[in-house]
């Protein structure tokens, strides 16, 4: 019996994104179901009863949540297309680690660069600044976290640059200028095809990004 697979999903977030590039390098078939997060569905509210939140993949009828845990998910249910995950158990603890960093810091450092003001939004602009050093450090001069090859930490943090224009704008910076390593990294990554064609233009997430400092009244 052929694989049911359904996404709810959100267009613009990072988190969904990694989910759909993990997908499309695997070449999986599947419904997308985007959700209106302020009215959320009966369905996700009964996939994801803990955290109510997008992305959850529907794996013939049974949900699996967190995108880290559904990329991880994925990579082992289908795994006869290349593997996303290092096959050496320190490498894939040591990409596992920096997953849970970005996961634990990018997203909500970040969202102070449009959400906040004075001492707040600037300790956010420098940590934002440190965070994405940091990840080019830890890059050093290989072409992909996965050394040779794109794998589960190139994935998880290709699906922030997105967000990437909305952030410049707001902090009033360049990742050129910060990072011009990770940004070369960035456009290796851009040159997959499951890459390129997943991730949302960045003039659309900082039009959305206006629009949701409008309704919070982040202005
Ligand atoms: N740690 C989660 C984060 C998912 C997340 O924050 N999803 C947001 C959209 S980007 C969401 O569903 N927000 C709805 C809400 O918080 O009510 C993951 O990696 O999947």
């Amino acid at each position: 019996m052929a694989d049911e697979v359904v996404l709810l999903d959100y267009l613009i977030s990072m988190f969904g994104m990694r989910v759909r590039i993990a997908l499309a390098e695997k070449g999986v078939k599947y419904e997308y179901k985007e959700e209106d997060l302020p009215n959320k569905s009966p369905l996700l509210l009964q996939m994801n009863p803990v955290h109510k939140k997008i992305p959850v993949l529907i794996h013939n009828g049974k949900p699996v949540c967190e995108s880290a845990i559904i990329v991880q998910y994925i990579d082992e249910v289908w795994k006869d297309k290349t593997p996303l995950l290092p096959s050496d158990p320190y490498q894939r603890a040591q990409a596992r680690f920096w997953v849970d960093f970005i996961d634990n810091k990018l997203y909500e450092t970040g969202k102070k660069l449009y959400s906040t003001k004075g001492e707040e939004y600037e300790a956010g602009k420098k940590e934002l600044l440190e965070i994405f050093k940091l990840l080019e450090e830890t890059l050093g001069d290989k072409p992909f976290y996965g050394c040779d090859t794109f794998g589960f930490l190139d994935l998880c943090l290709i699906a922030f640059y997105s967000w990437f224009y909305a952030w410049e704008t707001f902090g009033n910076f360049k990742m050129e200028a910060v990072c011009p390593k990770l940004m070369a990294w960035a456009k290796r990554c851009l040159q997959r095809e499951a890459v390129a064609k997943t991730l949302v233009d960045q003039k659309t997430v900082y039009a959305a990004v206006l629009d949701m400092r409008k309704r919070y009244g982040w202005e």
